[in-house]
């Protein structure tokens, strides 16, 4: 079954970590969701920031240095592709924060999960690129207003962006039955990124799911699974002359 992209089609993507997986990068639930023993959602939250901010910074500053040696892969270039093809009729979601799509060229895209190379104060909410690593006391602080400096990514208990999540609603209402949404990569087990495949059945639209190994409870809510890497799906699914 080819995914065929029709004059009307509207594409949205949503990515998750498996796209990163053909870069090199760990999954998050590939080593049992675990840094150093920690479960994930214990250090990617604010009550593990405020409890060992130290210890989170550790963690993100491994996943910097880990992101500057990797780069991106066929998968992300097939989506620039896609999206030079369609302008406005293609979305990118992505719940990646590693930057590897924005380095191939993506452009419209919502980055539901924030970024890793952006650092914001804690206090007064000032954002800024930053690639430095923080292994070590003291802990950095802004230079405006001596707040505590955090990773500039979305934890698990914070609230995404609502402008992300309508721009989203908006781009599938306006698509109708001429949308198709395509996931790859992504378990389906963080909201509310997992639920939006179930809003484009509300909007009548299809869905398609690209995946190594495509869990069950997630690839049941999609009308076509793929399964295999991305990196090479994804450079042969669009055919699509339009
Ligand atoms: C919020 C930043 C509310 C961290 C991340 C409703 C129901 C149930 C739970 C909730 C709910 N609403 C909220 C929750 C709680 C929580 C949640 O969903 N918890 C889960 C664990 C149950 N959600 C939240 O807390 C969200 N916030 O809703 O707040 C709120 C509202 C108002 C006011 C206040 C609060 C925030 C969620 C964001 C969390 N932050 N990232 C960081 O990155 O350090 S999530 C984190 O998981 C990453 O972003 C990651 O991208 C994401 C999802 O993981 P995946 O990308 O899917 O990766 P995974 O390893 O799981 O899977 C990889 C897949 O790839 C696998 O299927 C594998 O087979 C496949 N694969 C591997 N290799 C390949 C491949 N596929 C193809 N090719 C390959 N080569
Ligand atoms: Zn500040």
């Amino acid at each position: 079954m080819e995914l065929r992209i029709e004059e009307k089609t509207r594409l949205c993507v949503l990515t998750g970590a498996g796209v990163s997986a053909e870069s090199g990068l760990q999954t998050f639930r590939g080593q049992g969701g675990l840094w150093e023993g920690i479960a994930v959602e214990q250090l990617a939250s604010p009550q593990g920031f405020a409890q060992t901010p130290q210890l989170v910074w550790r963690f993100y500053s491994k996943r910097r240095r880990l992101a500057k040696e990797v780069h991106p892969n066929a998968g992300h270039h097939a989506l620039v592709e896609w999206e030079r093809r369609l302008g406005d009729r293609f979305l990118l979601v992505t719940q990646n924060v590693d930057g590897l799509h924005q380095r191939a060229g993506s452009k419209q895209i919502i980055p539901l999960h924030g970024h890793l190379m952006e650092t914001r104060c804690s206090r007064c909410q000032q954002i800024f690129f930053d690639e430095r690593t923080y292994e070590e006391e003291p802990l950095p602080r802004c230079k405006e207003c001596e707040g505590l400096l955090r990773p500039n990514i979305v934890w698990f208990g914070e609230a995404l962006d609502k402008r992300h999540l309508e721009r989203i609603a908006e781009f599938m209402q306006s698509a109708g039955e001429h949308l198709v949404f395509l996931a790859a990569g992504t378990s389906g087990q963080v909201y509310p990124a997992a639920g939006l495949v179930d809003e484009v059945r509300r909007n009548r639209g299809k869905s398609w799911l690209i995946d190594l190994e495509p869990p069950a409870f997630y690839a049941s809510r999609f009308d076509h699974v793929l399964q295999g890497k991305s990196g090479e799906i994804l450079p042969t699914l669009f055919r699509g002359s339009h």
